[in-house]
């Protein structure tokens, strides 16, 4: 026998497909597999689909900071935390869409709006529709968290344009009752079913470094990946540990345990765009060009997230230059697997021609 021989990598030739009948032990067989095996599988499923040099770059802007009457343990804005963050009106759509602008001249394809809210009040709802027309009408794709959505509010919001919705379920039912207290993981996954049905693209993904377990970790992705469609964009954050909150003094995450996670979610949700999202400002070069290695194909771009810090256009163009990495295109974003559908082929990978 060859001693040299390459072992086998233990997995089928239909890593790629999508699928919604995970195991909790398929996933975790596969987060817990050696790291090389692991991120050469994530590689090889990215690569079916995408462009592995191209980054989808979302631009986010708080439309109504501070003061929610909800208590997740995580977040600067709850009015449930003494984090000092100053509490705001809803911004006026003006303000919005000349913020909006900016963006897009900076290479943002997507341009995402965050309001502090558990659920967006009626009266609202004509200023926020106003702010999703403003902006598609610039050609940028649309998207908004406002909290918990009544049926009537999900229809407004389509009918305005609105491309996607961001609802996270954050982390594992079994561990979501310890972060968030004033609302469930059932009102959670309620919504994201109602905005799915009605038609919306859904944005939605978790926290990882809340004092978690990883079988909490491979759950979140295990829910996110059987629900009835994958959601088009799964948002991965590194908990920002913000100074007030009850979170404040949870231990960083290991870089190695959160890679793990972008790979897991790449096998198990192949077509969609997983979002190296919040915490960039505290990882390496070297952890950020990991994540996109095991297949994370989109960040925020800018220097403030919703109320904390992000790396900045500046830095962002020195990692990116460094790696070799280019801005995706609207087109390509659009076209790269994000929405599969019994129209659309398998497989509709972006050439790097660009
Ligand atoms: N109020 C809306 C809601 O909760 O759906 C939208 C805004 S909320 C800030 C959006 C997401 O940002 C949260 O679900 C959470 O995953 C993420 N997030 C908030 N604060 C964070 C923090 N300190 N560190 C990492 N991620 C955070
Ligand atoms: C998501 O998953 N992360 C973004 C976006 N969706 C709305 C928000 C990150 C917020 C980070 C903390 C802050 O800026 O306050
Ligand atoms: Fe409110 Fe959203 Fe922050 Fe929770 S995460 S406190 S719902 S703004």
């Amino acid at each position: 026998m060859n001693v040299h021989a390459k072992p086998e990598t233990g997995f089928p030739r239909d890593e790629a497909q999508v699928r919604h009948n995970w195991t909790r032990a398929e996933a975790l067989a596969i987060h817990d597999m050696p790291l090389m095996d692991l991120l050469f599988r994530a590689q090889t499923v990215h690569r079916q689909y995408f462009d592995a040099n191209r980054v989808q770059m979302s631009r986010l802007l708080s439309i109504k900071t501070g003061g929610c009457a909800e208590d997740c343990g995580y977040c600067s804005q709850s009015a449930h935390h003494a984090s000092g963050l100053k509490a705001s009106k809803l911004m006026e759509v003006e303000r919005v869409l000349a913020e909006a602008r900016k963006a897009k001249e900076t290479g943002a394809t997507r341009y995402c709006m965050g309001a502090a809210w558990r659920e967006p009040k009626d009266r609202d709802m004509d200023t926020v529709l106003a702010m999703i027309e403003g902006v598609k009408a610039m050609g940028m794709e649309t998207c908004m968290t406002l909290g918990m959505l009544s049926d009537t509010q999900i229809v407004k919001l389509r009918d305005a344009g609105l491309d996607y919705y961001n609802h996270n379920v954050d982390t594992s039912e079994r561990f979501y009752p310890e972060i968030i207290k004033t609302r469930t993981y059932a009102d959670r996954l309620d919504t994201l079913e109602r905005v799915r049905a009605a038609g919306m693209k859904v944005c939605s993904g978790g926290i990882m470094g809340m004092g978690e377990e990883t079988a909490d970790r491979v759950d979140m992705l295990v829910t996110l990946a059987n629900l009835s469609e994958h959601p088009e964009s799964v948002p991965i954050n590194m908990l920002i540990a913000i100074p007030g909150t009850p979170l404040e003094g949870q231990d960083k995450i290991d870089p190695i345990a959160f890679v793990r996670v972008i790979a897991t979610a790449r096998i198990m949700m192949p077509r969609s765009m997983v979002r190296l999202s919040a915490g960039r400002t505290e990882m390496s070069d070297e952890m950020q060009a990991m994540c996109f290695f095991a297949g994370a194909n989109s960040i925020f771009s800018g220097d403030v997230l919703l109320t904390a810090d992000n790396p900045g256009e500046d830095k962002d163009a020195v990692l990116f230059a460094k790696i070799g990495m280019k801005p995706m295109e609207l087109d390509a974003s659009e076209t790269s697997g994000a929405v599969p559908s019994p129209e659309r082929p398998a497989c509709t990978k972006t050439t790097s021609a660009h």
